[in-house]
């Protein structure tokens, strides 16, 4: 023999991780307009009326509520839309990220 062997020890992965999935959720108020919530709700999370109307009632009614769930870009992106939207509009809506 003599010859030393180089090698490059490889071990790949078995198992591929799902990209994680995050909650965008909305907060309530009591100065953001109902019709504005829902118009977001449809904008941005494509809901119809009555989707937008449900969600936008259920986080009236109790402090928070889940537009979707989405890839982390994708939720970042939906946060950021929302809040400029809401910022440009002079409204205190908040949304928030939270792992799903
Ligand atoms: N509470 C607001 C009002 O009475 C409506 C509202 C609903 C605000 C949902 C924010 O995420 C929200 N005008």
């Amino acid at each position: 023999d003599g010859e030393g062997q180089i090698g490059v020890v490889t071990k790949t992965r078995t198992k591929p991780k799902k990209p994680s999935q995050y909650k965008v959720l909305l907060l309530n108020d009591d100065y953001t307009p109902m019709e504005f919530v829902v118009m977001v709700l449809k904008r941005f999370f494509r809901m119809d009326l009555e989707q937008a109307t449900r969600v936008m009632l259920h986080v009236h009614q109790r402090g928070v509520g889940v537009c979707g769930i989405f890839p982390y870009e994708v939720a970042e992106t939906k946060v950021n839309q929302v809040m400029d939207f809401a910022r440009e509009h002079q409204h205190p809506l908040q949304c928030t990220l939270e792992k799903a």
